[in-house]
């Protein structure tokens, strides 16, 4: 029988992951945990985009090249908000505003998002349970060297992720939800993807009861840096900035140090720890990968089981 695992996810590693896990594992064992630290309003719709994601690449929807959006997307409402001088800085395709024009009417009537998010999956198809962190917004901001805060689309896409930075925050809701705090009582395993420790992970580690409640299931990481350098987005810089230290695997494991009792890390990015280390190749650029690196991790785990 497979172990009931949850996994904590945001970004485009977060989606790889969830993809392999899915591949692997059945419905009921498996319940996905979604970062909404990058949730925002822009031109008065509610954008979603770690949870987006993940519901995209699980319905088989997502565009894969890039990480983001929706495969064959066009963009000609975009197209027409840069001809009347509106924010066109950030890409919403014609496809992917439907679901954001769904979601901000029914966020308005009162629904929940843990609600929205299962109707809007069991529309696309997807059977896994997929879970936002919280229901009410818990935006992330950044601030800059300079000491400018920046709300967190502001500093990665609109910025480029180029700014240098002093330090983060989460605001809003500390609340998870309680279906959050049902899955991690009744999981074996928690994965934690390769995201963002910063932006992705953090967030959901940080809402009421979730640190907790990770001290009883095995707790098994994939780093998100190879080599000392980020898979994606401006992670490598994040870590010197925001803590100091050189970017490497084990600079994300130690930010985890706390609940971490496995980490799968690339092929030559091995460390000594208390926790056990395995290497595998992490960087799970398609479907079969994405699942061998599920597999991996899940023998981890139950390498890990203490
Ligand atoms: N990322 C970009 O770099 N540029 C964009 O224009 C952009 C648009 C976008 C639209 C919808 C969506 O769900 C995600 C989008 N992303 C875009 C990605 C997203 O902002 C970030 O990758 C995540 O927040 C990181 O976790």
């Amino acid at each position: 029988m497979s172990p009931r695992v949850v996994a904590l996810v945001g970004g485009v590693g977060g989606a790889r992951l969830a993809e392999g896990l899915a591949a692997v594992l059945p419905p009921e064992r498996l319940t996905l945990v979604v970062n909404t630290g990058d949730d925002f309003e822009h031109l008065g719709l509610y954008v979603c985009p770690d949870l987006d994601t993940v519901t995209y690449t699980l319905a088989g929807r997502a565009h894969r090249g890039q990480g983001w959006g929706v495969a064959g997307e066009t963009f000609r409402t975009l197209d027409v908000v840069r001809e009347l001088g509106g924010p066109g800085w950030f890409q919403l395709g014609d496809q992917d505003l439907g679901l954001h024009i769904v979601r901000t009417d029914r966020r308005r009537r009162g629904d929940r998002l843990t609600t929205i998010t299962r109707e809007v999956a069991k529309a696309f198809g997807v059977e896994h349970p997929i879970l936002p962190m919280s229901d009410a917004p818990r935006p992330t901001r950044l601030r800059t060297r300079e000491g400018e805060w920046l709300d967190f689309q502001e500093y990665l896409v609109r910025r480029r992720g180029t700014p240098r930075l002093s330090a983060i925050e989460s605001t809003g809701t500390t609340v998870a939800t309680p279906e959050v705090h049902a899955a991690l009582d009744a999981a074996d395993v928690v994965c934690l993807a390769p995201s963002n420790p910063f932006v992705s992970i953090e967030p959901i580690l940080g809402l009421s009861g979730v640190r907790a409640r990770l001290a009883r299931p095995v707790v098994v990481g994939v780093s998100p840096i190879i080599s000392g350098r980020a898979v994606k987005g401006p992670l490598a810089e994040m870590i010197e900035d925001l803590a100091s230290v050189p970017p490497s695997a084990r600079a994300v494991a130690a930010r985890y140090e706390d609940v971490l009792d496995g980490f799968l890390v690339a092929p030559g990015d091995g460390y000594t720890s208390a926790h056990t280390v395995r290497e595998a190749d992490v960087l799970m650029p398609d479907a079969a990968a994405r699942a061998a690196v599920a597999r991996e991790l899940l023998a981890l785990a139950e390498s890990a089981r203490r």
